[in-house]
Parts: C-alpha cells; sequence; structure tokens
C-alpha cells in the first residue's frame, strides 16, 4: 500500500511539473507559431583537416575544421537562424559550450544575454579567447583542474571563439537580444518556437557564408516554413 502511495504521488508531482512547464510561455498562451527554417548550401562543403602534433592524446592527429557543412539534401548546418528586430525576455537556461576533444562542442552556441559556462573536459590545458566588440573580450588560461569557468555577455553580438593553445579550435557564440532563434542541425533545420504572430523577418547567419533574410507570415498555434539558400560569397 506504502509503495502505491508513493508511486502515486510521484507520478502527480511528475504530472504537476509538466503542466507547470508546458503552461506560460507555450505557443497558445502567446498566441505565437512556429517557423521551421531550413538551410540550403548548394556548393561544396568546406571541411579542412589539419595535421595535429600536440596533446595528441586528447586531440587525435588530426583537426577536422568543419568551415561549411553540408549535410543531406544540400542542409546547411551550424547556421544561426533568428526573427530580426523581435523583442523577448531573456531565457532562463544557462548557455553551455564545452571544450572536448580539442573542439569547441557545440560548434556555435547561441543564448539571450547572461551567463554562458565554459567547459573543460578534456584534462588539459586550453584558452579561452574571446573576439567581441560590443562585450569587454576574454583572453584566459583554462587549466585541466579549471573545469567550468562561467562568463557573462550582456550584449547581443556575434562573438568568435578561439583557444591560443590550439590554433584550429574555432568556435562561435551568437549573443541574441531576444529568445527567437535557433542553430541548424545536420540537415540544416532550426525550429523557432513561440514567435510572435504576424509578418516577420528570418535572418540567418552563417560564419563563412554572411548573412540573408527572408520574410514570412507567422500564424498562431501553426507551423510556417522557410526555405533559405545561402550563396558563396
Ligand atoms: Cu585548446
Amino acid at each position: 500500500m506504502r509503495t502505491i502511495i508513493a508511486i502515486v504521488t510521484a507520478v502527480a508531482l511528475v504530472a504537476g511539473g509538466a503542466v507547470f512547464m508546458g503552461g506560460p510561455g507555450s505557443a497558445t498562451a502567446q498566441g505565437g507559431g512556429t517557423v521551421e527554417v531550413e538551410v540550403k548550401f548548394t556548393g561544396a562543403p568546406d571541411v579542412q583537416k589539419l595535421k595535429v602534433n600536440k596533446d595528441t592524446e586528447k586531440c587525435g592527429t588530426e583537426a577536422v575544421i568543419e568551415k561549411v557543412v553540408v549535410g543531406a539534401n544540400k542542409g546547411l548546418s551550424n547556421a544561426v537562424v533568428s526573427v530580426a528586430g523581435a523583442k523577448g525576455a531573456p531565457t532562463a537556461k544557462k548557455a553551455l559550450i564545452d571544450q572536448h576533444g580539442c573542439k569547441f562542442v557545440p560548434h556555435v552556441v547561441a543564448m539571450t544575454p547572461g551567463e554562458i559556462e565554459i567547459k573543460n573536459s578534456d584534462d588539459i590545458l586550453h584558452n579561452i579567447h574571446t573576439y567581441s566588440t560590443a562585450n569587454p573580450p576574454i583572453n584566459k588560461a583554462q587549466p585541466k583542474f579549471k573545469k567550468v569557468i562561467t562568463e557573462k555577455f550582456e550584449k547581443p553580438e556575434i562573438i568568435k571563439v578561439t583557444c591560443d593553445v590550439h590554433s584550429w579550435m574555432l568556435g562561435w557564440i551568437a549573443v541574441m537580444p531576444h529568445p527567437f532563434f535557433g542553430i541548424t542541425d545536420g540537415s540544416g533545420v532550426a525550429k523557432i518556437e513561440n514567435v510572435p504572430a504576424g509578418k516577420q523577418t528570418i535572418e540567418v547567419w552563417h560564419e563563412t557564408l554572411g548573412k540573408v533574410t527572408k520574410d514570412v507570415e507567422v500564424k498562431p498555434g501553426q507551423t510556417a516554413k522557410v526555405s533559405v539558400e545561402m550563396v558563396k560569397k
């Protein structure tokens, strides 16, 4: 009997939590819609390989530099898609980037202004070197015993991140002025949820292909599909 009561209580707690999470901020509550953006690149992928002779136990002997990653159906990975000019409160969730296998994972991370945790899961010395103008630049060592460094980016901008210990390491932190953004996956698709209804402009940014915009009509509770093609500059 005790077990049954415990299970019932647990289920009720989980259900309560789910209801709470789905309540405020859900698409219907705000009258927003979803935008599914598909980003394509018809050119050739640009993935370079570099011989590595430092920290090879953790880094391997070959670094892969992913400049333009193209997947199935010409889908372009690692593009930041967002709703241009939108307004919205920052998300409470902390952004996270990890240095793993001498790579920044994910390669591109997007966040609203606030804190980001920069992990070092490699057990070797890394260095965080950011190239920014709106936010103060960072250039600090992250020794192996410093598993996490928390940094703050208050101003929207797209920030390049490198590691001065491993010259090939490259990542991007997109600090967005609102929570309406996504990063394209392996098939070039990203979903932006709770987008305010009406005429919106979708902006796509890619580290080597630049920026492209496309207009879309967002309807409450519906998914609008947008296909964007990027070309080499
Ligand atoms: Cu490094």
